[in-house]
């Protein structure tokens, strides 16, 4: 754009302003007859020093006020624990979901209900604060997002959390028996029968103690598939099983679907199995870990696994249901596929006939067809067996193909039109191929074939394109998650944001426009999902009165305005309060030093956004209380005093008055 003459700008620059003048003339912004100020844009766009193709982004991406989006982008939020919700194309953020971090502005980990969830993740009792969020996973019908769940591991504690849409919180959160880290996950089978988790750094088997010297024998890897119970909206452990894998290091999954509905695929790196050691000399594990040139995609027959596991063909480790290898081999579970160096993502093509392989020390992508997986399982055509009898699949038996993309190939998303992107993480781009196959061939297109990149800023991680990994893409968008952010944004100290880069991919006969950046200063945010916003069909209040968001019914403990109590039992004081615009009801409540104290409170409110905090100081208490919702604290009132409560959100101009004392008499 910069090569263009300054006529021909001001012509381009003139024809936009005309269009974006008649675009804001037509809706509901244009009393004043269009731009304010009498400015126009031209003069604006001169000051700012914008070029036409910034007018056209900015035209893409800006949301006048009350339009909304067209689409929820579920983000990781890395190390913060939690899960981002972010409008798309304006990259606004809705909001952030409490998962493994407690979340103040929600109340979340604050009471007891949300502590009881939080503590389904405690590590052999110990309650953690934090998780590593990497994938989140929406629920699917038939391959398909179906906007009524959300899934997500933390990848530092080996935890599967379960957010229902119905109202963005999260219900659930499990901690892997086998494990104490995961990357593989949370991936969901085509109709959302199993979550998939995969395991990362292998662990003593036993879950012990066990010496880096018995690592082949005594460490091993994972993958578990937890059942997912639809109707409850929660896992149902006691249906759910693992894997035992050899100790390499698991790395990302992906389900099969439609052809390849009941497999799934698991990526490996260390099958060195190199134990590290640089302070004894050892070469240190980025060494040790790739030294080999293939390591193995695992390829599991998931509809067989199952059938073992309700065979009862399997043994409890820590209380819970695994395969061991041996019966994994025998019943013809696992085969391996040997896979170039180091790999990252793989990635089944939205037809589930190719999986897609970033081998991130090579600048290819690797294409395996599963018909031809398929078939050498089944006509035994083996190049061998791995230390654990584990068969090998012949390499040039079952590849398809591999495309030179470029450098440090990660992961790979889909469109509606027959492309392929993959990020390139060394060399800060994205890498836009056509894929061979009929998918392709239905959009016009043939062959196996770079077709463009674009850059991004810089060293991107994952990328996501709209419904860019279930059988039906929407395309138009992707999302670059990069992992350094370097010159884009204002100095705020050497902790910089990550860069989430919008691209506009909805010309498949052009070039990929970059739209708009938009900083995450909350952690490292992995991978997102992104769900047309008609998919989600949320609450906008409780759907009654006294409701319990932990159990999604109605709580024994709320109440209707008129049945305000509080009934002391010994040293038990039990609290049953309201809260409606402007107060509490009760207002004052006053116990004994020790008094063991179980405070309810039910917001009574119907209408829209009338949402009431409770703060309690110096208890470390805030509640978020949302129309109809009851919460529950519990505390002994260990130190006498004053203890004002109040109201955390600005629910109306006499909130400041929605407020109370709670005494604690000697
Ligand atoms: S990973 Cu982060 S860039 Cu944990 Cu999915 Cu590839
Ligand atoms: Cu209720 Cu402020």
């Amino acid at each position: 754009m910069k090569s263009l003459s300054w006529k021909k700008w001001i012509t381009v620059l003139a024809a936009i302003s005309t269009v974006l003048f008649l675009v804001m003339c037509g809706g509901n912004q244009s009393q004043n007859g269009g731009v304010a100020g009498g400015e126009d844009l031209q003069s604006i766009a001169e000051a700012r020093g914008l070029t036409p193709a910034d007018l056209v982004a900015a035209a893409k991406t800006y949301m006048p006020t009350g339009k909304h989006d067209d689409y929820f982008m579920f983000a990781s939020g890395g190390h913060s624990g939690q899960v981002l919700v972010i409008g798309m194309p304006s990259m606004r953020l809705l909001k952030v979901i409490g998962v493994f971090t407690p979340e103040p502005w929600q109340g979340w980990g604050y009471s007891n209900e949300t502590r009881e969830i939080m503590q389904g993740g405690n590590v052999d009792g110990k309650a953690l604060h934090w998780g590593d969020t990497h994938h989140p996973a929406l629920s699917e019908t038939d391959g398909d997002y179906d906007g009524q769940f959300c899934f997500i591991n933390d990848k530092a504690n080996a935890r599967i959390a379960v957010i229902d849409l119905r109202d963005f919180e999260t219900k659930q959160i499990v901690k892997n028996p086998l494990s104490l880290s995961d990357h593989g996950g949370s991936m969901v089978t085509p109709n959302t029968e199993y979550i998939i988790e995969g395991g990362q750094y292998a662990m003593p088997w036993s879950g012990k103690y066990a010496s880096l010297k018995d690592y082949k024998e005594k460490y091993r890897g994972m993958v578990t598939f937890w059942k997912f119970d639809r109707k409850k909206g929660r896992i149902d452990e006691s249906k759910s099983f693992a894997l035992e894998l050899p100790p390499y290091w698991q790395d990302l999954a992906d389900a099969g679907k439609l052809v390849s509905d009941g497999w799934v695929f698991l990526n490996s790196f260390n099958t060195e199995m190199s134990t590290g050691g640089v302070e004894e000399g050892n070469p240190p594990f980025e060494a040790g870990a790739s030294q080999r040139d293939m390591d193995y995609l695992h390829v599991i027959n998931l509809k067989k696994a199952v059938k073992v596991f309700e065979a009862g063909k399997v043994s409890k480790i820590n209380g819970f249901n695994v395969i061991s290898l041996k019966t994994s081999v025998a019943e013809g579970l696992l085969h391996f596929v040997p896979e170039p160096k180091s790999p990252h993502g793989v990635d089944v093509t939205p037809d589930g006939n190719f999986l897609v392989i970033s081998g991130k020390l090579d600048p290819h992508v690797t294409i395996f067809n599963f018909n031809k997986i398929k078939s050498a399982i089944e006509n035994k055509t083996f190049s061998g067996k791995d230390d654990y009898g584990v068969p090998i699949l012949d390499y040039d038996t079952v590849l398809e193909t591999q495309i030179e993309v470029g450098l440090g190939p990660l992961h790979t998303q889909f469109d509606q039109n027959g492309f392929a992107y993959t990020s390139l993480f060394l060399e800060s781009a994205v890498a836009r191929w056509t894929l061979g196959g009929d998918f392709t061939k239905k959009h016009g297109k043939e062959g196996w074939t770079l077709i463009d990149k674009i850059s991004v800023h810089y060293n991107v991680g994952h990328i996501a394109v709209a419904e860019g990994d279930n059988v039906n893409p929407d395309g138009k968008y992707l999302v670059s998650l990069n992992k350094w952010a370097v010159d884009r944004f204002g100095n705020v100290g050497p902790l910089l944001p990550q860069n989430f880069q919008l691209i506009d991919i909805s010309n498949p006969d052009g070039n990929m426009q970059l739209l708009y950046d938009m900083p995450i200063g909350i952690g490292e945010p992995h991978y997102a999902q992104i769900i047309k916003a008609d998919k989600i069909k949320s609450w906008e209040v409780y759907p009654e009165i006294g409701w319990n968001p932990g159990t999604q019914s109605k709580d024994p403990n709320g109440i209707r305005p008129g049945e305000e109590k509080v009934v002391r039992r010994g040293n038990k004081v039990e609290i049953w309060m309201s809260a409606v615009r402007s107060h509490y009801n009760p207002e004052r409540v006053e116990v004994r030093k020790g008094d063991h104290v179980i405070w309810h409170i039910t917001n009574v409110e119907r209408a829209k956004d009338a949402t009431h905090g409770f703060a309690l100081p110096g208890f470390d208490f805030n509640l978020s209380l949302e129309p109809g919702e009851t919460q529950t604290i519990e505390f002994v009132a260990d130190r006498e005093g004053v203890y004002p409560f109040y109201c955390t959100e600005f629910c109306s101009a006499l909130h400041l008055e929605m407020a109370g004392y709670f005494l604690i008499k000697p």
